[in-house]
Formats: C-alpha cells, structure tokens, sequence
C-alpha cells in the first residue's frame, strides 16, 4: 500500500463493494478486456491519423510496462508525467498502471515551480516529457527539475531524448507482472488548489474504475462513440468523467487534438466523425463563434460536455442551434464528486444547472459558515462525500484537518443551492481561487511569488470579471518604494520563477494600504468589488 493517503474507513469501503461501486479490478483491466473483446475496432487515432487498434494500444502498453520494470520503475514508484495530447500519454498511462507504478499527471502547461513541487511531494523517481511542447523545450525544464529534487533518477521523452532516455527506447518483450492491489492509488491528480503548493489528489482502481464506469452510463457512451480529446489528455475531465478512458471502455474511439482550436478541432470532427467532446467554457464561446467562419462538417456531433467554470444561460441555450448537437453541462472536480446534467433532462435545467450528482451513493450537504446545513434551496458551501471522492490529499494533513469535515466530507469551497430536482446551481466560491476560464490559480500561491519581488510589500490577488473568461487575475500590490515593477516585468520575474503562463496576473493594480476585516485580514472582497467597479468605469 502506498503511505501517505487517506483510505475510507473499513465498513464504509465494504458497503461500497457489496452494493457494486467497487468491483475489486485494476483500473488497467479496461484495455485489456476491451483488447480481448474486440482486438481489431479502432481505439486511438492521433492528429496525423496514425490509428492503433485495440490490440495494438494493449500491446505497446505491456511492452513499455515490461521496459519500465526493466529501468527499476516498478510497484508504488511514483512518476511525474507532463505529456501534451499525443498516443505517447495514453500508452504510458496504461504501462505505468501495469508496471504498478503511479502516473502523477500534471499539464503540459505547468512549469518549474509546478513540477518541482509535485516531483518532491511525490517522491518521484522518474518525469516523463515531449521533448518540446508549444515552443518551450521540457527538456531543459528536465535538467532543472533533476536538479532540484535528485530522487528523479530516470527522464522519459517522448521524440528526441537528448541526454535522458527515449521513451521508445524504453520497450521490452513482455513480462507476467505482479497484480496491483484494486483498494491502492491508481494515481495522483493535481488540485486547482486553494493554498501555497498544489496538492496531490489520490485515486485509487476501484474508485477511479468506478469514475470513468458510472460516467460512461450516465453520457450514453458506447461503441459507436467517436471522442475527440480537446482539453489536455491529463485533466480529469477528459481522461475520466468519461473522457478517453470511458470511450476505452466501451469500445469506441478516442481521437486526440493538438489543441482546442477551432481549426483543429473541427477539422478532426469532419474527418474521423466525432461524436462527443468535452470543453471548458471559454472554448465553447470560441466554437460557437468560429462556427460561422471554420467551414467543417460537425454533423456526427451528438454531444458537447461543457464544465471546468460556469457557463452561462445564454451561451448555453446557443450549443444545440450553433453546433447542432446536445449540451451536457459538467460540475466536476479532480478530487471526486461529477455533476451532470442528464441527457433526458428538460432544456431549462441543461441550460441552466451545472447538473446533479452522477452516483447515488454521492452524499452532499450544503451549509452555512458555521457549518450548519441551510434550509432546502439555500445557498452554502458544498460538502460531500462518496465513493469516488477522496477523504484527504496526498501527504497532507495540516491541509486535509481543514479540508474535511471529523466525518469524512469533502468541504468543496464551492457554493451552491439545491433545485427541487436535485440539481445544482453553482452560486459563486467560498474558497481563495480564481477560476480563469476553467483554470484554477490559487491566490495564496501566486500571492507568495508575488511577495519574492524586491519591490512589493504585500500583495493580494483576487478573480475580476470577464465576459469569455468568466473571470481573470488582478493582483493588487502594496510598494515597498516608490516605483511600481509594470505587468510585464512581473510576468518575466514570475515567468523567472518558473510559475505556469496561466497563473500570470493579468493585471496589475497598486494600492497604498488594503482594505481589511473586522479581524484585520486583507478584504479580498472588497478589493474585488473596487476592482470591478474600475472595469466598469472603463467600459
Ligand atoms: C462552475 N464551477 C465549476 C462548473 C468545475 C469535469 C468538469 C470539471 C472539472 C474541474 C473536472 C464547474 N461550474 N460547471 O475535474 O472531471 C469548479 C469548481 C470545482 C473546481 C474543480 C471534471 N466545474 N468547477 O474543473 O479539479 O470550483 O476540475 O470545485 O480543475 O472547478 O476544478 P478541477
């Protein structure tokens, strides 16, 4: 077992096995039932249209299991996979999970501050990358991350290698390989986090096999599902809520985008008859749009999952005239629970609902600031707990003491109200973090790269409205002189500093003093307020 995690008490994970959420198989058997089934169907095409069957996914999968077992990397070892959207992800995922090793996903956009962090947290042993990615070789983030945390002993890359080892290279001939135990973690999801470091989120089989099972049924996924991964292969919502693992399941076809862009996109829906995708709003916005400009067939669209932030009514009600295919609107969350709306729901509550929950042994609560449940339709915080969502971060118990309630549920920081209906409205956010179009940043977090300038004193970062984004970054800067670094001289320290691009202020306001609360803490929402009020006033 690996330590470090938080595992669901004894008799709560006994009942979760008899009444079938949990069934007790590796999360990898997904591929190699679906290989024996149905060897020759497609299972992955990539952007070029190179096309591997179900057969050969399986096999390349238990070829590079065997060649990581070979390198030492094998039962409970931990390694940091930071793959763009590529066949090289999906057969590494499954030959890690093979070789009982823990893929920790992380984005292709993360950066030294991300993965250095993550690297140490996990103890990981080994960091797999492209060689370059979006014109920033990984390579050299590599040789900085080996640096910082030397327990990284292997560097995987996928095309040329440098002086690490081609992830290639890294095949041999098949070997029996130990079973990984169903009740263990599968692997380590990042948080969008709400504090200094990002947390490490642990899934393990039987939980996240339930994920991927229980969203396959509820979005009528099947054979005939053609699915195109548009958000990175790495982040829950398209790899597991159903995202390319559902499509594996159920036999269908997994297609990878480069990039969300429309003219990548959509080029791929003509050629290979996508059925389903999923995206964060802003895309959708941006697809909506491109529709009248991007010639391209989308006919084969049935369904277009949107989630990550709020979408709007008005965008919402726009999906199905637009782009000729159902909406599904998706209120999920790495660290379990998945709200959906359902396919057969009436078009106001698709429109306007981020859906309810997919399981019914989801458990939620909504409460008030004093952690008392608020009358039905009131709006709180919401609380869960159920048997895909985890009872604490991974190497975290400060964290988690705050994070979940003495009984287990998971405080989402997330406030919603209840429909008669069940379903939810997401009302806003009690927890420090700005949800930049579907990317999370925490404050805390940006706030100490922040204070690392020579030239602030204090700083404060809150969310201001946007109309594609939903919200983007203003960090306010108290001084310590007289002379204020511009935003683009805070961009290249923090860049420097090796902080994602996403996490970049966007902008950047100076104040004399902050404002503060009854208890003498910074009024973020106040600042929030003087913040919007200015954008107003620019129109
Ligand atoms: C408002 N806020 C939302 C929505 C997530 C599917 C879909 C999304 C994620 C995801 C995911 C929202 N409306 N529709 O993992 O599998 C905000 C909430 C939530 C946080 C989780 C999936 N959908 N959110 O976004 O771990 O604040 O997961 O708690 O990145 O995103 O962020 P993350």
């Amino acid at each position: 077992m690996l330590d470090g995690w938080v595992p669901w008490p004894d008799a709560v994970a006994e009942r979760y096995r008899a009444e079938g959420f949990w069934e007790g198989r590796p999360l990898d058997r997904l591929l190699r039932d679906r290989a024996e089934r149905d060897p020759e169907r497609t299972a992955l095409v990539d952007a070029q249209g190179a096309r591997w069957t179900y057969a050969e996914l399986d096999a390349r999968a238990d070829r590079r299991a065997a060649g990581l077992r070979r390198l030492g990397i094998g039962a409970g070892d931990r390694v940091v996979v930071q793959l763009p959207n590529t066949d090289a992800f999906v057969v590494l995922f499954f030959a890690l999970l093979r070789a009982g090793a823990v893929p920790v996903l992380t984005l292709p956009a993360h950066r030294e501050s991300e993965i250095v962090h993550v690297a140490e947290t996990s103890g990981a042993k080994a960091y797999a990358i492209p060689d370059t990615h979006d014109h920033f070789d990984h390579r050299a983030l590599a040789r900085a991350v080996r640096k910082a945390v030397p327990g990284v002993e292997h560097v995987l890359v996928a095309g040329d290698p440098a002086e690490f080892t081609a992830l290639d290279e890294v095949d041999a001939d098949p070997v029996p390989l130990p079973v990984p135990d169903p009740s263990d973690v599968a692997v380590l999801l990042m948080s969008g986090g709400t504090t200094g470091k990002p947390k490490l989120i642990p899934r393990t089989h039987d939980d996240y096999a339930y994920n991927v099972r229980a969203s396959a049924e509820v979005c009528g996924f099947d054979s005939s599902t053609v699915y195109l991964v548009v958000l990175p292969t790495a982040h829950n919502f398209a790899l597991a809520c159903p995202g390319l693992l559902g499509t594996l399941l159920v036999g269908g076809t997994v297609v990878l985008s480069p990039t969300p862009s429309p003219e990548d996109a959509f080029a791929l829906i003509e050629r290979e008859r996508v059925t389903v995708t999923a995206v964060v709003p802003p895309i959708a916005l941006l697809w909506l749009d491109a529709v009248e400009w991007e010639e391209a067939d989308l006919s084969s669209l049935r369904l277009l999952q949107v989630g990550g932030s709020k979408l709007g009514a008005e965008p919402a009600a726009r999906v199905r005239p637009a782009l000729g295919c159902a909406l599904q609107q998706v209120f999920g969350m790495a660290e379990g629970l998945l709200n959906y709306t359902r396919l057969d729901d009436p078009p106001e509550l698709v429109a306007g609902t981020q859906g309810r929950p997919m399981s019914p042994a989801d458990e939620i609560r909504v409460v008030d600031e004093d952690g008392h449940d608020v009358p039905p339709g009131g709006t709180g915080e919401l609380l869960t707990r159920g048997p895909y969502t985890l009872r604490g971060y991974y190497r975290a118990p400060e964290h988690n003491a705050r994070s979940f309630t003495e009984d287990g549920f998971y405080r989402t920081g997330d406030l919603v109200r209840v429909l008669p209906s069940g379903h939810l409205v997401v009302e806003g956010r009690a927890k420090d973090q700005i949800n930049r179009g579907g990317d999370k940043i925490s404050a805390e977090e940006l706030e100490n790269h922040l204070l690392a300038h020579p030239a602030v004193h204090d700083a404060a970062v809150v969310g201001m409205p946007d109309a594609t984004m939903g919200e983007r970054t203003c960090a306010y800067l108290v001084l310590r002189g007289e002379t204020a670094p511009t935003q683009r001289e805070l961009a290249a320290f923090l860049t420097e500093r090796g902080v994602a691009a996403y996490k970049l202020p966007d902008r950047v306001e100076v104040a004399d003093a902050f404002p503060r609360t009854s208890v003498g803490k910074i009024d973020k929402k106040e600042l929030g307020r003087r913040i919007a009020a200015r954008l107003r006033a620019e129109g």
